[in-house]
């Protein structure tokens, strides 16, 4: 592993796993979740509120800070941590994924790929070697390979095609990189839902050899059930003394589910959008805050939630704030979301450390079975 990085495993418990991952900016407790700060920023959240949810990572966007305010300015201003004032880790993705679903005129070649930003219109070109670059002029803690993601469903063709350029342009990622004492770079294997191309993925990433190795290509349109058989052999197939990160997942059954596999580390937009949105995430499944039955309920979201959200307010309050458009419900409400995610991965990491995951996994899904009352 790179020189001032290391993957502590503390315990498993059946696949699931808890460890530690020591960086020079902090430590990381496995499993994870880190909320996405796209552009410089998690919304609604200050940075020292970010860490109080009990977040030891965020994640940021290459694409995004590329565009606005670039990469170049961000490494005059400092870099990406005192831009943004979040002084732990942080991990940016490599900007693929995000041009296939956000850029215009995209043009893929074996060199890369071109497109416009949806942003101005401009035009701006990808490639393993810029996105390495990018991701340095950040200073990205854990930079991520440069690959690409086929949305499913894809026929097998396209998908093994898109995998082999991917793995071209994982070994172009790991050269461009070099060595960089105290920063790491993941692989992200990708092969769709087939078990043959995902092997040859993987040994393709072991063959280059990563500080930590992802599964990309998921929660793509394939839904629950096809990305949990695929995560049934997928982590497997990666170096077991190694942080395992599944992108853009997900909901909180996801995260469950994708533990109980062997992930350690995960992303996704989920809570802090749909604090914006009123959907409210709670022990009890997920309730919607414009919902016209929490107009005079004076009880919090969740009675059991110590984040700030339920220590001081009602749902009656929430339900006026976002009724009004005020922006303190999209600062609570991301608030209370982001805690609950913290929360449930720390109750993950205690039963896995404690060997009782399979009751901690029973009890969570019963609790949401009930619903709110
Ligand atoms: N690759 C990259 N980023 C991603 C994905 C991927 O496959 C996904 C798929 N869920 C989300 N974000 N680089
Ligand atoms: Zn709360």
């Amino acid at each position: 592993m790179t020189q001032g990085f290391s993957f502590d495993l503390h315990a498993t418990d059946g696949k699931a796993r808890t460890g530690v991952i020591r960086t020079p900016r902090g430590e990381i407790r496995t499993p994870a979740f880190m909320p996405v700060g796209t552009a410089g920023t998690v919304k609604a959240m200050l940075p020292e509120s970010v860490r109080e949810t009990g977040a030891d990572i965020i994640l940021g966007n290459t694409y995004h800070l590329m565009l606005r305010p670039t990469a170049e300015l961000i490494d005059r201003m400092g870099g990406l941590h005192r831009f943004m004032n979040w002084h732990g880790p942080i991990l940016t993705d490599s900007g693929g994924f995000q041009v296939m679903s956000l850029a215009e005129l995209r043009k893929l070649t074996e060199r890369g790929v071109t497109f416009r930003s949806h942003i101005d219109g401009s035009r701006h070109e990808l490639t393993p070697e810029r996105s390495m670059e990018i991701q340095r002029l950040l200073g990205s803690d854990i930079v991520m390979a440069f690959d690409e993601c086929p949305a499913l469903p894809a026929d097998r063709t396209r998908i093994a095609e898109s995998m082999r350029l991917s793995m071209r342009w994982a070994q172009r990622s790991r050269d461009a990189f070099g060595d960089r004492p105290g920063h790491a770079l993941f692989g992200i294997q990708q092969g769709g839902l087939e078990r043959d191309l995902r092997e040859e993925s993987a040994e393709a990433l072991k063959a280059i050899g990563f500080d930590g190795y992802a599964v990309g290509g998921l929660a793509v349109g394939e839904g629950q059930e096809a990305m949990f058989a695929t995560l049934d052999f997928a982590p497997d197939m990666l170096p077991v003394d190694k942080p395992r990160y599944l992108m853009g997942v997900g909901k909180p059954d996801d995260i469950v589910g994708a533990v109980k596999r062997g992930i350690d580390m995960m992303d996704c937009v989920l809570p802090s959008r749909s604090g914006r949105t009123g959907q409210v995430f709670t022990r009890h499944g997920v309730l919607n805050i414009k919902n016209a039955r929490h107009r005079e309920d004076p009880r919090p979201l969740d009675e059991s939630c110590t984040c700030p959200a339920c220590r001081g307010y009602s749902r009656a309050y929430l339900h006026h704030v976002f009724r009004a458009n005020e922006i303190i419900s999209a600062m609570l409400l991301t608030w209370h979301n982001l805690h609950y995610f913290q929360e449930l991965m720390a109750g993950m990491r205690a039963a896995i450390a404690e060997g009782r995951f399979a009751a901690w996994e029973a009890e969570f899904h019963a609790r949401r079975a009930l619903g709110d009352i």
